[in-house]
């Protein structure tokens, strides 16, 4: 695994398989103890701390209730990458929450800039979070009167280029997308079980990510990443109303597929569509833009990335490299 900080990241812990088709665990390489930061700096309200005194209260609605909300955010060559997006989405995020984001956005912008010129850092990752703050043990979120705002910038693992060269495996899980009346996915809230109930079925299936369906039997998203195939040159990618977050990556590819003259189109699909579908990729912040090429044992196409798709991810990388909002000026 190649990583732009030797001294912090696991290696993947998935078996390998050894077969010619083998396809290296995307997801694993994910999570991450620490920062990967020597004396990392976290933001919480408004104070810088180190790794180990960085701390919430146990009694924070966040850990009690997962009562919070979240975005991850990537960083390229000294440059933000689609943050006003993203902002956007947090602050509409807290708004279908009834939560009060405690500072303006011009204000979040500033500490989150500053958090990563603290890291001194130019290319990684950023995990932003508002939680409901301190309460009792009740759920009622009266009780809370103050949300946490934590920033933490990290080092991110570049996934090994097999993964955009040779494609994703995945399969569908029974664990269906939350039902938008009960907990809406456009919501990126911090309880995110449902989506980890479908990594730990993908894991027990020995596959790099889960599809998860909606209630109709729809198709919805993976767990941290939107679905994208391709028929005949024309791209689908489930609406948001099927349960799909409204994805930056996502957004990205709709432009890119713009400058291509290629239609994209929201439309609600079934895994059939992907059985027989030409290409497929997933999109997120953390994975960007990676192939799949075998769902449920079916293989996609020919089995291999295809040629939209790989025009696709180039173009993805010259755009992230080239745009954002810079942070050293
Ligand atoms: N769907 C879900 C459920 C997500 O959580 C995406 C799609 C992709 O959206 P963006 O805006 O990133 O293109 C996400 C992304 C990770 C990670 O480490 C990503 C997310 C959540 C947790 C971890 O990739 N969110």
């Amino acid at each position: 695994m190649k990583t732009n900080d030797a001294t912090v990241l696991e290696e993947p812990k998935t078996d390998k398989r050894a077969t010619e088709e083998t396809i290296e665990p995307a997801i694993e390489s994910r999570p991450r103890p620490t920062t990967g930061v020597r004396e990392a700096k976290i933001y919480i309200d408004g104070k810088f701390y180190s790794e180990t005194e960085a701390k919430v209260s146990v009694f924070d609605h966040g850990l009690l209730y997962g009562d919070g909300i979240f975005e991850g955010i990537r960083f390229y060559n000294g440059r933000v990458f689609r943050l006003e997006e993203h902002l956007e989405r947090l602050w509409d995020s807290a708004r279908s929450i009834c939560l009060k984001i405690p500072m303006t956005r011009q204000g979040m912008t500033e500490a989150l800039i500053e958090t990563i010129r603290q890291n001194h850092l130019h290319d990684g990752y950023i995990r932003l979070l508002v939680t409901r703050g301190v309460g009792n043990l009740g759920l009622n979120p009266e009780q809370c009167k103050n949300p946490s705002v934590i920033i933490i910038a990290a080092t991110i693992a570049l996934y090994h280029e097999d993964f955009y060269r040779k494609g994703l495996s995945i399969v569908t899980v029974a664990t269906r997308r939350s039902n938008p009346a009960s907990l809406n996915p456009a919501v990126k809230s911090l309880n995110y079980l449902n989506n980890v109930m479908a990594r730990i079925e993908a894991n027990l299936a020995r596959a790099d990510e889960a599809l998860m369906l909606n209630d109709a039997g729809n198709v919805a998203e993976c767990t941290a990443d939107n679905v994208f195939i391709i028929k005949d040159s024309q791209i689908f990618t489930p609406p948001i109303t099927a349960g799909a977050l409204r994805g930056i990556t996502r957004s990205v590819v709709f432009d890119i597929a713009s400058e291509f003259d290629l239609e994209v189109t929201e439309a609600d699909f079934t895994r059939h569509d992907i059985f027989v579908a030409d290409e497929c990729f997933l999109t997120g912040t953390a994975a960007e833009i990676v192939p799949v090429v075998k769902v449920d044992g079916r293989l996609i196409g020919n089995g291999k990335p295809g040629p939209i798709t790989t025009r696709i991810i180039a173009r993805f990388r010259e755009i992230t490299r080239k745009t954002g909002t810079p942070i050293f000026d």
